[in-house]
């Protein structure tokens, strides 16, 4: 009786584990936030360690369910027994057992404890802004390769980005190229990072705790609000990488997403140069010229930048290149053509590779997410549902600013079609 029930739960549960294993399986390369799938050293050292651990784990189950499995066997019930007393007489057991049993525990436990270690040191070991090479980790290379290049990297290469975490979205500063907020140059939503160069990461917050996650580089450290965290990461290959606040922090927090776009260092040192340049001058009287009124009249300015058009804006993410993103609203819209994306993605197996922006879907999300609003409602007296519920500009009471709450939802679809017209112009 019992072991049938048992087949049969076996039997249901069989196809359930399997689809599970399915989710495990590193084959499946179209996984956009893996840490199975580690492409930098940092990310490799975390799964070494997760696979050493497994395997240890996994031999340890063996032994020990091993061992239960044949004493019951051994030791079951047989014709014959029921003349035996009922419990064992208490005994103090084999000391040699004993011994050993908490020496291999011990054993295990530095087993794992090396590696652990090893591993923390390595992805704790931040390089600083200037470190002098005699104070060099000996035994643990930063870069992949000999002790000389991790030297080189230090010395040379060490690339420092500020990341700012903000509800609901992440803001990214280079220091070092004068790409800042202060400068009106900074990047929202996508940090683009050379390929091989080890980078230095201050995490800062300017409201509450968030948490930098970048599964397949790097992860994760918190961004702490009056207090500066550091990490350091690498990638090793070009490619578009998905990351994501991984600390509870509000209502859109699921919704605050960010890229890392890994690229050859020479086409790096262009986008230097493209974020530093000012937006181009729009077209007199045309769509983009009515939209650039518009987005003085409507305030936007009082939150956003826009370099050489506005200036006033240090609050919300800079719109100077807002066209030249492959995601908007702290990467939660995708500005790409996603059935196209898909495609690429299956053909060359893997989520690393990227289409380019496309301005028809730009525009519809634009119109969308300058259009929407919580405070909305539908013909039926319901509220609207939001893009990302509580963001920080939709909902302006926040800022008890007075007259802002009247430029809510007051949008002609002639001006909308205006301000993402202008908008488009800001590659
Ligand atoms: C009260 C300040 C405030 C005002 C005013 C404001 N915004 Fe925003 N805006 C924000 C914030 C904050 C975000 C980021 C929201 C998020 O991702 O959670 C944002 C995001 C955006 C984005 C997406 C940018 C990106 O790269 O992710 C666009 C585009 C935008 N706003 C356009 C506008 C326009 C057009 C106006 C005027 C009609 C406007 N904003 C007015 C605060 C403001
Ligand atoms: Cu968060």
């Amino acid at each position: 009786m019992f072991s049938r029930f048992f087949s049969r739960v076996a039997l249901l549960a069989a196809p359930f584990l399997a689809m599970i294993m399915v989710g495990c399986s590193k084959a499946d390369m179209t996984v956009r936030q893996s840490t199975l799938d580690p492409k930098g050293p940092v990310a490799q050292v975390q799964y070494d360690l997760f696979m050493k651990t497994v395997w240890l784990v996994v031999i340890l189950f063996a032994l020990v369910g091993g061992l239960l499995v044949y004493a019951v066997i051994k030791f079951r019930f047989r014709a014959g027994d029921e003349n035996k007393p009922a419990i064992v007489e208490d005994g103090h057991g084999n000391p040699l057992i004993e011994i050993g049993l908490i020496t291999a525990s011990i054993g295990a436990l530095v087993i794992i404890a090396i590696p652990t270690l090893t591993a923390i040191w390595y992805t704790d070991d931040v390089p600083a802004e200037s470190v002098p090479t005699s104070k060099l980790s000996v035994w643990y290379p930063r870069v992949e390769g000999t002790r000389e290049n991790y030297a080189k990297a230090v010395e040379e290469q060490v690339l420092e980005v500020d990341v700012i975490g903000k509800q609901w979205w992440f803001r990214f500063e280079y220091p070092q190229l004068g790409l800042t907020n202060d400068a009106k140059h900074s990047v929202p939503n996508e940090m683009v990072i050379p390929k091989g160069v080890a980078v230095r990461i201050n995490l800062r917050s300017e409201d509450v705790i968030h948490s930098f996650w970048v599964p397949k580089i790097a992860g994760k450290v918190d961004l702490m609000p009056g207090r500066k965290n550091h990490m350091w990461l690498q990638a090793r290959e070009t490619g578009h990488y998905y990351g994501q606040c991984a600390e509870f922090c509000g209502d859109s927090h699921a919704y605050m997403l960010f890229r890392v776009e890994v690229v050859e260092p020479a086409e790096f040192a262009k986008w230097v140069q493209r974020q530093k340049a000012d937006a181009a001058p729009v077209v007199a009287g045309s769509k983009a010229d009515k939209g650039k009124a518009l987005f003085a009249a409507k305030s936007c300015v009082m939150c956003h930048n826009v370099g050489g058009h506005f200036g006033a804006g240090a609050f919300a993410p800079d719109l100077t290149h807002v066209a030249s993103r492959k995601s908007l609203a702290g990467a939660w819209m995708d500005n790409r053509d996603l059935k196209e994306q898909r495609a690429l993605e299956q053909k060359t197996n893997n989520t690393e590779s990227s289409v380019a922006v496309d301005p028809a879907t730009l525009k519809a999300n634009l119109i969308k997410w300058i259009g929407s609003s919580g405070t909305s409602h539908d013909a039926n007296g319901k509220p609207t549902k939001d893009v990302k519920p509580g963001n920080r500009m939709h909902y302006y009471k926040m800022f008890n600013v007075a007259g802002l709450n009247e430029t809510k939802q007051t949008f002609t679809a002639e001006e909308l079609d205006c301000l993402a017209e202008y908008l488009l112009t800001l590659k």
